[in-house]
């Protein structure tokens, strides 16, 4: 029954993946330097409850779409990495609630992190994939991108913008979910932000829309709605395991499928009150 493997789902998306946020105390002393600017408050502590929030991708899809006021109207907006919202407000809109940015938008010289004023919108949160099955520790002395210095620097520069680090665990909990309800196996390779995104606002908000996650009929090679840049993969993934990402919301949207098919957009519902 259709109705009960969706709900079962949900269930396994609220226990098994642990949304709260990396915290000073989950580290050894030895990461102070970098540790004691963790956020102490719980993210949903700072945010409170949220009724209806969006979710925006950074697909070439969102070009063309005149969403943004429609996604303005959310009461709080997640974007991505470095995905811009001037000159493109028509289309995705201008409110920035949340930014989800991988390690590498920390550490590479080209995103100018410290400086760009894109990332001085809403809060922040970083991830960076460590090893499946690596512990805080492991992971700890080996990242992906070695972000703790920029953290760092970041934070001293801008102390009254929450900024958290999601703990490196959370993505894999997401992954063996994916992994269990895909017909095939999947190279342990992380998901991506866009997955990572919509779970976090799944745990905050009552009401959650994607848009162009499952793209809509403007599907197309075309990577960025910001950038010239053309390839299949950022769609359908490569490295990422996106394909079965994608999968997963399809089973879990409330909306229509002409909604997918117009808008690229998806409705699922909040995981905070579930009972299972
Ligand atoms: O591309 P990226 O993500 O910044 O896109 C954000 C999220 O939007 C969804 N997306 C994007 C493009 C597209 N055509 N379809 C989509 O559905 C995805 O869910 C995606 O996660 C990442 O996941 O962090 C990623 O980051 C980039 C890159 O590191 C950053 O943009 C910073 O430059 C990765 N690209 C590379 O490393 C070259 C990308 O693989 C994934």
């Amino acid at each position: 029954n259709q109705n009960h493997s969706t709900h079962d789902l949900l269930c396994q998306l609220k226990h098994r993946v642990n949304m709260t946020m990396l915290k000073s105390s989950d580290l050894p002393d030895s990461a102070r330097n970098w540790s004691q600017y963790l956020p102490n408050k719980d993210i949903h502590e700072v945010v409170g409850k949220l009724k209806r929030c969006a979710v925006v991708s950074s697909a070439g899809s969102m070009k063309g779409s005149r969403l943004g006021q429609e996604i303005d109207s959310h009461d709080a907006v997640i974007r991505f990495n470095a995905a811009p919202t001037k000159g493109f407000e028509t289309d995705v809109g201008s409110k920035t609630t949340f930014r989800l940015i991988n390690s590498q938008v920390v550490t590479r010289r080209e995103h100018h992190f410290l400086v760009d004023p894109i990332f001085k919108d809403g809060i922040l949160v970083l991830w960076d994939p460590g090893q499946y099955n690596a512990d805080t520790y492991q992971w700890y002395k080996k990242p992906e991108f070695n972000f703790f210095e920029p953290y760092r620097k970041y934070r001293m520069a801008n102390l009254e913008q929450p900024f958290y680090i999601m703990k490196p665990q959370t993505l894999w909990q997401l992954w063996d979910i994916i992994q269990e309800n895909s017909p095939e196996l999947i190279h342990p390779n992380p998901v991506s932000s866009g997955s990572l995104g919509i779970m976090l606002m799944m745990n905050i908000c009552d009401e959650v829309n994607v848009y162009e996650f499952l793209p809509s009929s403007r599907r197309t090679d075309l990577c960025y709605y910001y950038k010239r840049y053309f390839d299949t993969a950022c769609t359908y993934g490569g490295y990422h395991p996106l394909i079965y990402e994608k999968n997963i919301i399809k089973k879990l949207n409330q909306g229509t499928v002409d909604n997918i098919y117009k808008n690229g957009k998806v409705t699922l519902p909040g995981i905070g009150d579930l009972q299972c």
